[in-house]
């Protein structure tokens, strides 16, 4: 065989063995806390499929990621990120909030 034909078959063969796990881990949504404020205080993300939403806290006060919708909360301590998983949504918005600030606040918008 030649040097070309090895790599293609050694890249379908890693293909084969990366697709399903890959297809599997649902895609990771950034969202920061920083200066008070959400950002993106809109998160939009696809409606019916499950997500990761990765929370980093830029400021210097922990915070508490929190959505009665999602029935979800999760404190965020200062200068640290946290993963939250959550849940196929069905098209619609979600709003959450900072339990530890409650001003500060945003929303999903599943579509
Ligand atoms: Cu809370």
């Amino acid at each position: 065989m030649n040097r070309r034909l090895v790599l293609v078959l050694v890249a379908m063969g890693l293909a084969m063995v990366a697709g399903p796990a890959l297809a599997a881990d649902p895609p990771e949504v950034a969202l920061l806390i920083e200066n008070g404020k959400f950002q993106p205080d809109e998160v939009k993300v696809k409606a019916n499929a499950p997500f990761i939403l990765v929370i980093t806290n830029k400021g210097d006060k922990a915070a508490e990621f929190e959505s009665k919708d999602l029935r979800t909360e999760k404190v965020v301590p200062a200068g640290k990120t946290v993963k939250v998983r959550i849940r196929a949504l069905k098209a619609g918005t979600y709003p959450f909030f900072d339990d530890f600030n409650k001003q500060t606040s945003g929303r999903i918008l599943a579509e």
